[in-house]
Parts: C-alpha cells; sequence; structure tokens
C-alpha cells in the first residue's frame, strides 16, 4: 500500500530509548513530581519557583541525551517518502529535530522556548529561567513562563492538528500511553471522519489499543525503524 499523507502522533514513549524519563511508567516523572504542583497554571501560580526547577532540571537534561534510532527513521521516512509526513508530538523535547524532522508540530510546547505573558512572544531559551529573570519585552522579573501546554490549558495548533487528521490516509501512533486529551482522541477521530489505516506502536498496549486497526509492540529504536523500511519497501 502506498499513502500520500501520513499523521504520526509521537509521546514519551519514543524518547525512553533516548535516556528521556516517560511520565506514567513506574519510575516516571509522575511519580516523582506531582502534576497538579508542576504541570498546571494553578500549580505555577502557587509555586513558580519549583515549576522552574521542574523544567530547568528537564531542559538540561536535553544536553545528556541523543536522537535514537526511532526519531532518525521517523526523519528518513520524511526525506525519503513521497507521502506527506507530519509528526504531531506530545514530546516538548527537541529529539525529532536533532534527528533531522522538518513538518512538526509540538502539541504540549517545547522546553527549549519560554513565553513572555506579558504580550505573548515566545522566544528561543536553552538555560535556566527564574523569578529573578527579567523579560526582553517589559523589563519584569516573574513575567517569563516555560512555553509547554499544561494540564487545562488548550493545547497548541489544534485546528491543523484536526485537518491533517481527516485527509490522513495512514495514523501511527507512536510511544504514548493514550491517558492524555485531546491526543489520546486522535485515533477515534481519524476512525470518524476517514478511509485511513491506523497503528500502534508502543512497548505495551495503550488505553486506546483497540481502536487500531494494526499494532507493533516492543522498543521504538527497534519497532520503528523496522516500520519505516516497510513503508519505504
Ligand atoms: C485540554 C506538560 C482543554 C508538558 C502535559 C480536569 C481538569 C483539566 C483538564 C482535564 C481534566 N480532566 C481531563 C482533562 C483533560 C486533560 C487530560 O487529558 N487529563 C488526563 C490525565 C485525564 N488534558 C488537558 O488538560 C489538555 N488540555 O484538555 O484543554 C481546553 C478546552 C478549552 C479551553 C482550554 C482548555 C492538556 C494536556 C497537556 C498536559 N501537559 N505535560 C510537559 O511538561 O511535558 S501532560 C504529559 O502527558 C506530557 O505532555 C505527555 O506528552 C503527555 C502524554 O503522555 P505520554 O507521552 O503518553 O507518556 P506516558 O508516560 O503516559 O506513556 C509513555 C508510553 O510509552 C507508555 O505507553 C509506555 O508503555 C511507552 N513506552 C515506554 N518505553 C517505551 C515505550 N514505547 C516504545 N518504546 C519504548 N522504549
Amino acid at each position: 500500500m502506498t499513502y500520500k499523507r501520513i499523521v504520526i502522533l509521537t509521546g514519551a514513549g519514543i524518547s525512553a530509548d533516548s535516556g528521556v524519563d516517560t511520565f506514567r511508567d513506574p519510575d516516571g516523572v509522575w511519580s516523582q513530581y506531582d502534576w497538579q504542583e508542576v504541570a498546571t497554571p494553578e500549580g505555577f501560580a502557587r509555586n513558580p519557583v519549583l515549576v522552574h526547577d521542574f523544567y530547568n532540571m528537564r531542559r538540561a537534561g536535553l544536553a545528556e541525551v541523543a536522537p535514537n534510532a526511532a526519531h532518525t527513521a521517523l526523519a528518513r521516512l520524511e526525506r525519503d517518502s513521497h507521502a506527506e509526513v507530519l509528526i504531531v508530538t506530545q514530546n516538548v523535547d527537541d529529539l525529532h529535530e536533532r534527528a533531522g524532522t522538518t513538518n512538526i508540530i509540538h502539541m504540549h510546547g517545547e522546553m527549549k522556548k519560554v513565553r513572555s505573558q506579558c504580550d505573548g512572544h515566545v522566544l528561543a531559551w536553552h538555560t535556566d529561567l527564574s523569578v529573578d529573570t527579567p523579560c526582553p519585552q517589559c523589563g519584569e522579573p516573574g513575567c517569563l513562563r516555560p512555553h509547554v501546554v499544561w494540564f487545562g490549558e488548550m493545547p497548541f495548533s489544534m485546528d491543523r492538528i484536526g485537518r491533517a487528521l481527516a485527509e490522513c490516509d495512514l495514523f501511527v501512533s507512536i510511544g504514548t500511553s493514550g491517558n492524555v486529551y485531546p491526543a489520546a482522541g486522535f485515533v477515534a477521530e481519524v476512525r470518524a471522519k476517514g478511509h485511513a489505516h491506523t497503528v500502534e506502536i508502543n512497548l505495551e498496549p495503550s488505553e486506546g489499543h483497540s481502536l487500531f486497526a494494526e499494532t507493533a509492540y516492543g522498543r521504538a529504536a527497534e519497532t520503528v525503524p523496522q516500520f519505516v523500511d516497510r513503508l519505504l519497501r
């Protein structure tokens, strides 16, 4: 089967083989931090120092990790396939880009960007951020926040994602537990809107596994290159 428009949703599991913690695995991020304290606007308002430390630690960790074979395989698919390939990632790391992917949407934002709350300006940021960091726009300390989507906040580019889901003929979900909406609802949206083939590639069946026409379980660094080889044959 030759596909024309491929949408690939990725989650923390695709970065696991690079040494980046997932969220809901036994020793994952949410076993170390309370998501209500570090991944909600209310938590940030209550204790911005804790939230800045949480993102500073994860942002600094990006310097210690590299893309794995799964990221590289998806970049190869974009480069070598005749299809239009769009990566929609829930991840806030930059590993897809560092592997060479260019057509990508970070629906939950990016750790290497911050946003000024005075005027919504988004700027690249590679070092620590604190409540004392002066905002380049208004000069006020405490104005800058991580450019990531917290619980209760609207994910980015939802209109563009909705169109891509309606128009794709292949939807692949890689390395996500299917716990967090609206991303977890994408496979149902694809099934309702068209005739796309749907594939789940994960370490283990996700919450929504029964909604996928095809599944492949194993570590993404092994399963994704095999899947891409098949697509490019
Ligand atoms: C929204 C911040 C609506 C960025 C994250 C009550 C109050 C408020 C909201 C809600 C509520 N009840 C429900 C909601 C909606 C909520 C939600 O879905 N909650 C769930 C938990 C019930 N969603 C939201 O709030 C979203 N916004 O709904 O807005 C709205 C409408 C109008 C107006 C305004 C708003 C926002 C969701 C984004 C939250 N941000 N984090 C950051 O710091 O990273 S959540 C966090 O979960 C990350 O973003 C992460 O990307 C996301 C999904 O997690 P996964 O990527 O799936 O990771 P997980 O660890 O769960 O799974 C990893 C998988 O990989 C596992 O299956 C594992 O088996 C597999 N794996 C492991 N190793 C490997 C592997 N696979 C392959 N190879 C391996 N080696």
